[in-house]
Order: structure tokens, then sequence, then C-alpha cells
């Protein structure tokens, strides 16, 4: 019988969970950012080898919610715990411990699956620092495993996942093989000019943007998208577009640039940037742009 479960990522905003989810699929998934609260929404990755099945939700990063948007990203995450077999608890080695992090821990150990410590990003401290550190969660919190690694550098991966096949039930796979992830063209693609945004922007633009496909078409040649960036006030709406629409066009150039490099298509992409006066605080609006439930383009 083959080994076969679902683990959820879980840690604070910018610990690296989706830039680990893509690093174990080998293929880009979840958009990544220093920005914290990049991820949005819950997003599935299938990893498949001869022991078995590993179904990984990378999430929200977790936090104290300020607006109703954040409130429904946490609501995500913590809804995820209550539906897995193990749960990886992610931190950043660089980054001091917080009481947001004993909060998740305490909604982590209810859901009585075994969870593991990831400590992320050891490429960026000196090994003598990394022991004392691995021994204070080891000392401090009951995990199953403390795992060192990096996610960036692909470093430690393997043990990783030896010791998640372990830990989950047998049981038959619980996807078709050839089923990486759940993504519709139309979320992943308005993911990654979300993402160039986050990169390109800084203050309240990443949090206050979100990113809907109006409309998408498919030729044997070319993929053809119309997609709008909503902000909340006009002057956001100023600073994403750029003088003389500078920023707007660095945006198209580079969404252009890996869509054309993922799909081997000519990709013609026109952007426009909207206004919709706090829609971060509307559960409605939140709700349109967050999901959008067009299946008609499957990945
Ligand atoms: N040096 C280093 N940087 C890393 C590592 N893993 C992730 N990062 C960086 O950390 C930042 C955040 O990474 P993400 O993967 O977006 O973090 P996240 O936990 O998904 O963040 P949210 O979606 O906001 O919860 C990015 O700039 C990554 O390149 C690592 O192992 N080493
Ligand atoms: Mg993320």
């Amino acid at each position: 019988m083959t080994k076969a479960g679902t683990v959820a990522l879980v840690g604070r905003p910018n610990a690296g969970k989706s830039t680990l989810l893509n690093a174990l699929l080998q293929t880009k998934l979840a958009i990544t950012s220093p920005k914290a609260q990049t991820t949005r929404n819950v997003i599935l990755g299938v990893y498949n080898d001869e022991q078995g099945q590993i179904v990984f939700l990378d999430t929200p990063g977790f936090h104290q919610p300020k607006d109703a948007l954040s409130s429904m990203m946490v609501k995500s995450t913590v809804a995820t715990l209550k539906e897995v077999d193990l749960i990886l608890f992610m931190l950043d080695i660089t980054k001091k411990e917080k009481a947001v992090d004993k909060s998740l821990y305490e909604l982590v150990k209810q859901a009585k699956v075994p969870t593991f410590a990831i400590v992320n990003k050891i490429d960026m401290m000196n090994r003598n620092h990394i022991i004392p550190l691995l021994e204070y969660y080891h000392s401090h919190y009951a995990f199953d495993e403390i795992i060192p690694l990096s996610a960036l550098n692909q470093d430690n991966l393997d043990r990783l996942i030896s010791v998640v096949m372990q830990r989950l039930p047998e049981q038959p796979l619980l996807y078709p093989e050839d089923q990486l992830s759940q993504l519709t063209y139309q979320f992943y693609i308005s993911e990654v000019i979300r993402e160039k945004l986050l990169n390109l922007t800084n203050q309240e633009i990443p949090h206050s943007s979100a990113v809907v496909i109006d409309t998408l078409s498919f030729t044997d040649t070319a993929c053809n998208i119309e997609a709008s960036i909503v902000v909340e006030k006009d002057s956001q709406k100023g600073i994403v577009i750029g003088a003389k629409g500078a920023l707007k066009n660095e945006i198209i150039k580079q969404v252009s640039m890996e869509l054309r490099r993922q799909y081997g298509l000519k990709i013609n992409l026109s952007l426009h940037v909207k206004v919709d006066k706090d829609w971060r605080l509307k559960t409605s609006k939140i709700n349109a742009y967050l999901n959008p439930n067009s299946s008609e383009y499957e990945q």
C-alpha cells in the first residue's frame, strides 16, 4: 500500500512557505515576495514519489487580522489545520519569536496531528548560531521533528520529504499521479500579475491591491489577457500607473516574459488600473477578487 496524506504549511507571513511549496514540487505554483501577506488563498500542490503521495497545502501567513481581508486569510489558514494529516510549522530562523507564533502553536496543537517545526532560511545564519536556536525550539515546544532547511537553496528538502512520508497513513493516492495542482489559468495569471506588482511597489500598495482577469482567450500561438489591478484610492492608482505609464508597462513586461517562458505562447496583456474604495473591508468584494471561480481553463 502507498503512503498518502495532506500536509499544511503554516507560519507567520514571509517565513518562506510558498518558496518551500515551489521548491518541493520543482515548479512555480505559488507566488512569493519579500512583502508580508503575499499568499491570500490556500494553494494545493501534489508531490509523488515511489513511496506515495503528499498533498501540500500552502496557506496565508498567520497574523493578527486588521481588516476583513486579513481575517478571511487567517480563517482559511485555521480551517486548513483541521483537515490535514500533518502540519509543518514554518519558522524564519532570522526572526525573533513573537506572541503570534505562540497563538498559532496553540491552534496547531488542537489539531492533534503530528507537527514538525521547519526552521527555514538557514543559509542566512552561521552554523554556530543555528544549533542553539534549534535547541531552543526543542525545549520550548513539543514538535515531533525539528527540521532546519533552506527553501531558497533547496537544502535538506530530501530529509523533509522522508520524515513526512514516514508519518502519513497507508492508503490509496488522493489525487491522480499526473495532477500537480488545482490552479486555473485565471487564478495563476492574476497571481503572477500581483507578484510583479508586489515586487515593484511599497508601503500600502501591496496590501491594497487585487488583480482580476476580465477576459482570457487562447489561440494556437497566443494567450490574450485583459486584466485589472484594483486599488483602494485614486492616489494609489497614480502610483501603480507610474510616470507616463512606466510602472504599469514594467509589470506588463515582466508578466509577459514569465508567462511566455512558461506557456510557450505569445502573451498579449492589456492591463487596467481601477479604484474600488475600501474593497478590503467588504466581504462580497473580497470574495469576488480572491476567488475567481471560473474553471473554464484548468492548468
Ligand atoms: N535567504 C532565504 N530567503 C528565503 C528562503 N525562503 C524564502 N525566502 C525569501 O523570503 C521571502 C518570503 O518568501 P515567501 O515564500 O513568499 O513567504 P511566505 O511564508 O509564503 O509568505 P506569505 O505568503 O506572506 O505568508 C521571499 O523574499 C523569499 O525569497 C530561504 O530559505 N532563505
Ligand atoms: Mg506565501
